[in-house]
């Protein structure tokens, strides 16, 4: 994430356009959606973006959210109920600060509430907190997933074989660049145009869904002649944000460009991918980072995603939600968030 005078260039355009959704609350700022339907209800779990004062600079660091709070409704378009401070970094013994994008998955009689935060070195590690309630409270574990890095964790449970997926990262403020073959490296570099990007992770999740069954491992995203995307690629190179669906048959990774502010797809046949890039979900939003989750609810598709509409600024967005449409391919319609 980052790069705030890009924001200022882009904001100015897409502002002056009808957005084709309302932000879901007006009360707080929300962001990062990761939507599930649990139970017959739709569950959001979203960023809670705050005004902390966090002076703004290009590692994220006014991105300075300090708790979780959860939204459910019944349907898309019904009452949208805010459940209250989920978790709060306060209570998470190894804290040092900003609660990213998180994620749940539901397992074990248990839901599992996936978040990134920096540790008390300022590195980025994913922790897990659990609930007997998908609105929480949650109550976090006292170490973060060992071998855990980076941020936006998304979990998916493969329908093939019933086993618990976490894809992750994120470059830039995400700290990915610094992770090499699992190890950290405070000084990694982001890459050059001409070198190959860095590319996500993924690693499959043990029983307990508190730790890794096995190291993590990179995902190949190949553009449609089998080739990896170089970091110069930066329409189309994987930046942060990952979330995985499955639909027909096929397995659907989506992500982040980052610095060209796109939302984009490929498919693979295996989770492990390699993925196959198809093409871009949702065109830029009004404010730097954009970020998704998808899911189905009664017998439609759903992109959630979020812009800075209430605020105009770009670490204080709100949650939107628009349907998400296939072609008789299995391709997804492109959608433009404003009209
Ligand atoms: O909300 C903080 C960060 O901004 C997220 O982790 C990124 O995906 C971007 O949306």
């Amino acid at each position: 994430w980052t790069g705030l005078c890009a924001f200022a260039a882009l904001s100015g355009s897409a502002q002056e356009k009808k957005p084709i959704s309302q932000p879901l609350v007006s009360h707080i700022y929300t962001a990062d959606p990761s939507a599930h339907v649990f139970n017959g209800r739709i569950y959001i779990y979203p960023s809670h973006d705050t005004a902390t004062g966090t002076p703004e600079n290009d590692n994220g660091d006014h991105f300075n959210m300090m708790d979780y709070r959860i939204l459910s409704m019944n349907k898309v378009g019904g009452k949208v109920t805010d459940h209250g401070v989920a978790l709060s970094v306060k209570d998470i013994p190894w804290a040092g600060r900003q609660l990213w994008a998180p994620d749940v998955a539901f397992a074990n009689g248990t839901y599992y509430l996936y978040f990134p935060l920096k540790d008390k070195q300022d590195v980025f590690r994913i922790g897990v907190a659990t609930s007997k309630k998908p609105e929480g409270p949650f109550k976090a574990e006292a170490e973060p997933i060992k071998g855990s890095y980076s941020i936006d964790p998304s979990v998916f449970k493969d329908p093939k074989s019933s086993d618990h997926y976490m894809y992750f990262g994120g470059i830039w403020g995400g700290q990915l660049q610094r992770w090499n073959n699992n190890q950290y490296d405070p000084n990694g570099a982001l890459r050059q145009p001409n070198e190959p990007a860095v590319l996500p992770r993924v690693v499959k999740l043990s029983k307990d869904m508190k730790s890794f069954a096995e190291p993590v491992r990179e995902l190949q995203v190949l553009d449609q002649n089998g080739k990896p995307f170089t970091e110069g690629d930066n329409t189309r190179r994987f930046f942060e944000g990952p979330w995985i669906h499955y639909y027909n048959g096929k397995y659907y990774f989506s992500y982040s460009t980052g610095d060209t502010h796109n939302l984009v797809y490929a498919t693979s046949d295996n989770p492990y991918g390699p993925f196959t890039y198809q093409g871009v979900i949702l065109t830029p939003v009004q404010g730097w980072t954009t970020h998704h989750s998808i899911v189905e609810k009664d017998g439609k598709w759903w992109l959630f995603y979020h812009d800075v509409q209430l605020s105009g600024k770009t670490h204080l967005r709100n949650v939107k939600v628009t349907e998400l449409k296939y072609n008789a391919d299995g391709s997804i319609q492109t959608i433009n968030p404003y009209q």
